[in-house]
């Protein structure tokens, strides 16, 4: 007999917002497919912005604070969860677990414990998803825990996809369609400091985009004030930004909704970290990433595999290589390279939605393995 199960999710937030943003989808997306969810959150202070009405069925908790308290102790012996996700390695506290194992112990149909992964393309990840692993020490010692590893291929966790994504996108589409007035092409940028941004952004307000002039929507936050940055610099060597070529907009933080939006609407997206780069690609436009930067350079062969599993046309990987490290052998894509980039969006977006969604694979992974 199916049955809604109780999800625990855990998500800490180590700095920008990636953790959070895919840790809110999935709760929404298991939400809204009947299930169960608490969402335990060290800063929850980017849902205001990014999910201002939060979800049905999402209960958003402070790991922080409540997790000492007896509300959380009475909480959980109420309701204990089915299926409680770590995502990223977040080191769920103790104290947590300690009330999770004593539950359990009293209800003992099978539970499980997931480590969600970052998304990648690489090898590893075919190998290691779906890898048991037993705890060792602490109050949950002899439980097993999962590693469940989202990627591009059938034999991974899959990649996140609402089911009535595609509908809103053709919706969203038809009607900019009808509404379009500006000519420009329309670029939206979310990025980190690229030393190649004073560049390319010198080289639209010079010329403009394969032939076309270009609106440019900045996001809030650490990509507004990169291209700040860059402005503030031209002020002392006037005659760069030409309106004519280039006119800016600074976008105040949408939703997550409305940061989807504006890729379906934009002619080409730039994008970084893991869930932006899956929406872009699911915005079925020429994309390009600003892969989340290690120190150990562990991001070069992660963004190598990415461009590899995309079958990526030559123009566009020689553009990512040079938009994701010193940027100097940064080339403005021509107008023939953009109409490549399009036509690849849209055969890789068509590729990968052949294959079932990463919300689809984790509940039959956790209805599998009962
Ligand atoms: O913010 P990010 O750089 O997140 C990063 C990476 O995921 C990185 O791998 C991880 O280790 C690090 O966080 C901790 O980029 P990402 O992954 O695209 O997440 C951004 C989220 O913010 C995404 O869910 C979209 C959302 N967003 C909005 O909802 N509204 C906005 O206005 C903007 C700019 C973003």
């Amino acid at each position: 007999m199916n049955r809604r199960r109780q999800w625990d999710i855990f998500c800490k937030v180590i700095d920008n917002f990636g953790d959070i943003g895919v840790c809110w989808r999935l709760s929404a997306d298991l939400a809204a497919r009947g299930e169960r969810v608490r969402l335990w959150v060290d800063d929850a202070s980017a849902l205001s912005w990014m999910a201002p009405t939060g979800a049905e069925g999402v209960e958003v908790l402070s790991w922080a604070q409540s997790i000492e308290s007896t509300s959380v102790a009475a909480l959980l012996a109420k309701q204990p969860g089915d299926v409680l996700i770590e995502a990223f390695g977040c080191d769920i506290p103790p104290e947590f677990l300690a009330l999770w194992v004593v539950q359990l112990e009293f209800n003992k149909p099978a539970r499980y414990w997931l480590n969600l992964e970052y998304l990648s393309a690489e090898s590893y990840v075919e190998r290691c998803h779906a890898m048991p692993s037993l705890v060792s020490h602490g109050p949950a010692a002899g439980w097993t825990k999962w590693f469940f590893y989202p990627g591009f291929t059938a034999q991974t966790g899959g990649l996140q996809r609402e089911p009535g994504l595609l509908k809103s996108m053709a919706d969203v589409e038809a009607e900019v369609e009808q509404h379009r007035v500006s000519s420009r092409l329309q670029v939206s940028l979310f990025c980190y400091e690229p030393p190649a941004l004073d560049a390319l952004l010198s080289e639209w307000s010079l010329h403009g985009l394969a032939g076309q002039p270009v609106e440019l929507q900045v996001t809030a936050g650490r990509t507004a004030q990169a291209v700040k940055a860059v402005l503030s610099q031209w002020k002392t060597a006037p005659g760069k930004a030409d309106p004519k070529q280039l006119t800016i907009t600074w976008l105040p933080w949408l939703s997550q909704t409305e940061f989807d939006h504006l890729l379906w609407r934009c002619d080409l997206n730039f994008v970084r970290g893991e869930d932006s780069v899956l929406r872009a690609l699911w915005a079925g436009k020429p994309l390009v990433w600003s892969i989340y930067p290690q120190d150990d350079g562990a991001h070069l062969p992660k963004l190598e595999a990415f461009l590899q599993q995309l079958d990526a046309p030559a123009s566009l990987k020689t553009f990512h290589r040079a938009w994701n490290t010193s940027g100097e052998k940064l080339m403005a894509p021509s107008a023939s390279d953009l109409v490549d980039w399009r036509q690849h969006a849209e055969s890789a977006r068509q590729a990968l939605l052949g294959q079932d969604d990463m919300t689809s694979r984790l509940l039959q992974f956790v209805a599998k393995n009962r």
